[in-house]
């Protein structure tokens, strides 16, 4: 080792260990072109950055439950490595295909707190927001940010059916990818909508296993920022553990959200937290394993439509079969209001009314205000939570939309057979798939 090299690792080790908040060392310029001339890894302090993004064609509730597999990934890593402090970068949402409303302002690029409580989030792992990242990392200059993962399936694997783990960089077929070459060590891509971040390794990797096993790709000598690229790809360290539920649980919504379904429930459904039995502590650690949620007075129904009619054919009734079945439950229950969380049409939502004039049929309908400001998006949770708080739920088969709902009730406390419960192809009866029974 040069006397210089020498000289340098003192500075940098002095820095990482009183690491400043920026991220950066104040490095000499002999160290900072000895950096520029190969070994980068020790200029930054011990803040190390994991970005990621998902096939641009998974719908809102998938990539909820993808950000599970992240976020449990995390918290291994944090467990394990306590030399470097490891944060999540929350991607922001933004030009997905269900989002279709016009005239609210950009879908685009809108953080998480959005949607969900970051304080909540933060109690099971340091995430930050895309736009507190780039203030932190380069102080609002453009990002480059070190290394980019395009994680691809093994296509064999998938034809032969026989699966093992996999962690192979292979040669990208730069035609088919986002991303493109805009110099030596500098890429551009789609990057969530930001045209001001760029990254200057692109790497493709063939890959099967779970999340954690990413982190023998995190190389945090060399790199301050890892991005993933197709996370969806990587499977769950902890499916329908404890670990899975604790963060789960963490994902709590933006409270205004709670509170406009709040609003709605007493207003429209005669549903209060007290009489349901469905109060909750503020704080999600807090929260722990019941059965006895009651619900409001009203049974709720995920009717999934448009794409669903189609792609899942053999299993989504008729407006007129869906009317039968949600019928014969009302009477059993002795229930006479029914609200129906739906993407459907005005007109299919108009006939089911009028195959249910004996009851009160509610929709949620959001005001000015709630659209423009929680977006598609923000309304299909209100949706979601005024169904996790009925004394009853019937859901689609296979959405995962439904499934966030079946989470909800779960955490909230209600027994599994008013939340297992879904829409069958005619008006017999179909199996039910099981309960996904939380685990505290
Ligand atoms: N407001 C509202 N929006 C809905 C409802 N059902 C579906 N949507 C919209 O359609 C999207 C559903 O897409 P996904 O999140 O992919 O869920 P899914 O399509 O049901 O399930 P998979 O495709 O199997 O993942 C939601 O994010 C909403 O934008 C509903 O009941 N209410
Ligand atoms: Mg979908």
């Amino acid at each position: 080792m040069s006397i210089l090299k020498i000289f340098c690792t003192i500075i940098l080790t002095a820095c990482i260990t009183n690491g400043n908040e920026s991220g950066f060392c104040e490095i000499s310029n002999e160290c900072t072109k000895d950096v520029e001339t190969g070994s980068a890894q020790n200029r930054f302090t011990g803040k190390r950055y994991i970005l990621y993004d998902v096939n641009p064609a998974e719908g809102f509730n998938l990539r909820r439950d993808v950000y599970i597999r992240v976020a449990v990934f995390l918290k291994r890593l944090i467990e394990k490595d306590k030399e470097f402090q490891w944060q999540l970068v929350l991607p922001p949402w933004g030009k997905l295909y269900h989002w279709q409303s016009k005239n609210i302002g950009s879908q685009e690029r809108l953080p998480w707190s959005t949607f969900f409580d970051i304080t909540s989030l933060q109690q099971y792992i340091p995430v930050i927001e895309m736009y507190k990242f780039m203030e932190e990392y380069s102080q609002g200059r453009e990002i480059q940010l070190d290394c980019l993962y395009i994680l691809q399936n093994d296509e064999e694997m998938f034809k032969t059916g026989k699966f093992e783990d996999k962690n192979e960089l292979v040669d990208c077929d730069h035609d088919s990818l986002r991303y493109h070459k805009l110099g030596q060590h500098l890429y551009s891509g789609p990057f969530w909508g930001y045209y001001n971040i760029t990254v200057r390794n692109v790497k493709c990797l063939k890959f099967h296993g779970m999340a954690y096993d990413l982190s023998q790709n995190l190389m945090p000598m060399q790199y301050r920022s890892v991005m993933f690229d197709h996370m969806e790809i990587a499977l769950h360290d902890e499916y329908g553990s404890r670990e899975y539920w604790r963060a789960r649980r963490s994902m709590r919504y933006n409270f205004e959200l709670y509170d406009i379904a709040e609003n709605y429930r007493k207003t429209f459904l005669n549903s209060t937290n007290e009489d349901a039995n469905t109060k909750r502590p503020i704080n999600w650690i807090e929260e722990k394993s019941r059965r006895n949620a009651k619900g409001g007075p009203y049974l709720a129904v995920h009717l999934r439509r448009r794409d669903f009619v189609i792609a899942h054919k053999a299993s989504v009734p008729t407006i007129m079969d869906t009317a039968l079945q949600l019928q014969k439950n009302m009477d059993k229950l002795g229930l006479s209001l029914l609200f129906v969380a739906t993407d459907a049409e005005q007109n299919e939502f108009e006939e089911l009314k009028s195959y249910l004039p004996q009851y009160k049929v509610m929709k949620f309908v959001p005001s000015n205000y709630v659209i423009n400001k929680f977006k598609d998006g923000g309304v299909a949770i209100i949706d979601q939570i005024i169904c996790s708080y009925a004394r009853y739920f019937i859901g689609t088969h296979e959405s995962t939309f439904t499934f966030r709902i079946q989470e909800d009730r779960e955490i909230i406390g209600f027994s599994s057979k008013t939340t297992f419960n879904k829409l069958c192809k005619t008006n017999q009866n179909c199996k039910v798939d099981g309960f996904w029974s939380i685990v505290w």
